[in-house]
């Protein structure tokens, strides 16, 4: 018979369980934290946020700080000080410490360690990304109204007391945004840029030119823009009223100067995303030879293409100008790019056009190339010579490994190569179109969607991403950097509609790229998102509500 001392353990044990509990997967009540933390103890009890609350921090970390404060300030109104002076590492009652000192190594670069307890917050993490991200997971376990840009007087600034440990699991946590085919500006690109960093991710692939707009000034030939930047109309059949991108004179697009690219280069950086530029080459090249058509293989004239499917601009190889030309475009973005990764493009190369040009086939022979593939390669390996005699890494799409890939090439898989490149020890980003493509319809029921290019991504797809390949034998799994989201935006002309086909896909995405494989669970985050969801209302962003393959009830364009 058990005595009664005996059953008040065993309930106090349960309690004690209860008030500790480890959450190994995210299929819990937990936190509506997104992506979700590699491990987690939920415990009970708050810690409430209070105008007297301090923020201590290691001065070298103050700029983190600033960042937590700053939005905190918005959304509260409390004026929270920040305390650099006779800075400890233990832990301050009634206080925040941000601190990268005695913060464990094991963590990894971005990693970091976040315990809420009723009276203190401690955020510790060996570098500065690690802590940046560690307050975004504070910033989740506060009411969604903390991402509100005025004061919210009702809200309840509690945080639940917790014990997180978290690290990415890939280092590549992408999303690729095409400026060519429609036009988005500096602010709009930073605003891209916030929503990112809050997700966790960390590379912004900025798809610069294409055959319908050249973005990127380059001093050297100003024409790219002058002329490479502005098209007739918006294209692509759609509402000339869907965009304000519009000139002086009544043409469509728009592009970055060199102060532009430096400000969001500088925006990026605060928020520990690096970006990877992307010049397309030789392919999917006519704004450029718009501009200068004497590096084309016909001599021009060429005009802008209001819509898709037309990528003739291809550059002439049997012309030493045109590697003079690119060498000096190329200086310039290394220039303007601090990052070690350049993309040169490098996919669905008109080869008919070299096959048909005397120049090209003469230059085949003489270098014992058999076939355009190895034409192709051979443009593609001179160009990552380039790039890596300039210390940077030369990225390109699944294409660049037809007739042989240049050495240090990093492989950007969108239709397949991604095992063949892994296995002979090259780099590759995953965006297979399957669960990478964001321009693709959310629904199949089309007629309740704006309209998109084709395709059919929904949510729970993206979710089901595993980016290592199945048939890559282990060894390589390393090379697997990470995945990308990719927004192609020929049917998209504004920010609003990009929006809309970003989220919460990327959000899906951001978690494949950040969470223990073990710990994915579409219901589960599901869940979150509905939290989630709160708190893109509160920043402004657009998003599809609907999760599944509904139609959507109200499109606000
Ligand atoms: C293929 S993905 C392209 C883009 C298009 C996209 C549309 C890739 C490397 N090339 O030029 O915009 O499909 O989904």
């Amino acid at each position: 018979m058990k005595s009664g001392r005996n059953t008040k353990s065993a309930v106090a044990g349960i309690f004690l369980c209860l008030m500790a509990a480890t959450l190994f997967a995210a299929d819990t009540n937990g936190p509506a934290i997104l992506p979700w933390p590699q491990q987690v103890t939920l415990r009970a009890g708050a810690f409430k946020l209070t105008p007297q609350t301090r923020i201590y921090v290691d001065p070298a970390s103050r700029p983190t700080a600033t960042f937590l404060t700053a939005r905190l300030r918005q959304s509260t109104g409390y004026p929270l000080k920040t305390r650099t002076k006779f800075f400890s590492a233990r832990a301050i009652e009634g206080g925040i410490l941000l601190t990268t000192r005695a913060a464990n190594t094991n963590l990894g670069p971005e990693g970091y360690e976040l315990t809420v307890a009723p009276d203190s917050v401690v955020l510790r993490a060996p570098t500065q990304a690690g802590l940046f991200y560690g307050v975004q997971t504070l910033f989740q376990l506060l009411p969604p109204e903390i991402f509100s840009s005025n004061v919210v007087q009702a809200a309840d600034w509690r945080m639940p007391c917790i014990q997180i440990e978290d690290w990415p699991r890939f280092r590549w946590r992408g999303f690729m945004l095409d400026v060519a085919r429609h036009f988005y500006n500096r602010q709009q690109v930073e605003r891209i840029l916030d929503a990112m960093a809050f997700q966790k991710l960390n590379r912004f692939h900025w798809h610069l030119t294409d055959d319908q707009g050249w973005r990127i000034e380059i001093k050297k030939y100003p024409k790219l823009t002058q002329v490479g930047a502005w098209r007739a109309g918006v294209g692509f059949g759609l509402d000339p009223k869907s965009t304000t991108a519009y000139g002086p004179d009544g043409r469509y697009g728009g592009f970055y100067t060199q102060a532009d690219i430096r400000e969001v280069v500088k925006y990026a950086a605060a928020r520990h995303i690096t970006i990877v530029p992307e010049i397309e080459m030789p392919g999917h090249s006519t704004a450029a030879l718009a501009a200068y058509p004497q590096f084309s293989c016909t001599g021009g004239p060429f005009s802008i293409p209001l819509k898709g499917g037309v990528f003739n601009g291809i550059y002439n190889p049997a012309d030493e100008a045109t590697f003079k030309f690119l060498d000096d475009v190329l200086t310039e973005v290394f220039q303007l790019f601090p990052g070690q990764y350049v993309h040169l493009g490098g996919d669905e190369v008109p080869q008919d056009t070299w096959k048909n040009n005397p120049a090209c086939q003469a230059l085949m022979k003489r270098d014992g190339l058999t076939n355009e593939d190895e034409l192709q390669s051979w443009f593609m390996k001179r160009m990552e010579k380039f790039v890596g005699a300039h210390g940077r890494t030369m990225v390109g799409w699944s294409e660049i490994l037809k007739g042989g890939l240049a050495s240090n090439a990093v492989v950007m898989d969108w239709i397949g190569g991604a095992t063949e490149a892994a296995s002979s020890g090259h780099d590759v980003v995953m965006t297979p179109t399957q669960f990478c493509y964001f321009d693709y319809y959310q629904s199949t029921n089309r007629a309740s969607e704006p309209l998109a290019i084709g395709g059919f991504l929904p949510l729970e797809k993206v979710y089901s991403l595993e980016p290592i390949p199945a048939d890559l034998p282990e060894q390589y799994a390393p090379h697997i950097l990470g995945a990308q989201g990719n927004l192609w935006t020929e049917y998209i002309p504004n920010l609003h509609y990009a929006e809309y086909m970003i989220f919460p896909r990327l959000t899906a995405l951001a978690e494949v790229d950040w969470s223990p494989d073990s710990a994915r669970n579409f219901d589960d985050f599901s869940r979150r998102l509905q939290v989630e969801f709160q708190r893109f209302a509160e920043l402004g962003i657009n998003y599809r509500p609907n999760l599944t393959n509904v139609p959507t009830a109200t499109l606000t364009q």
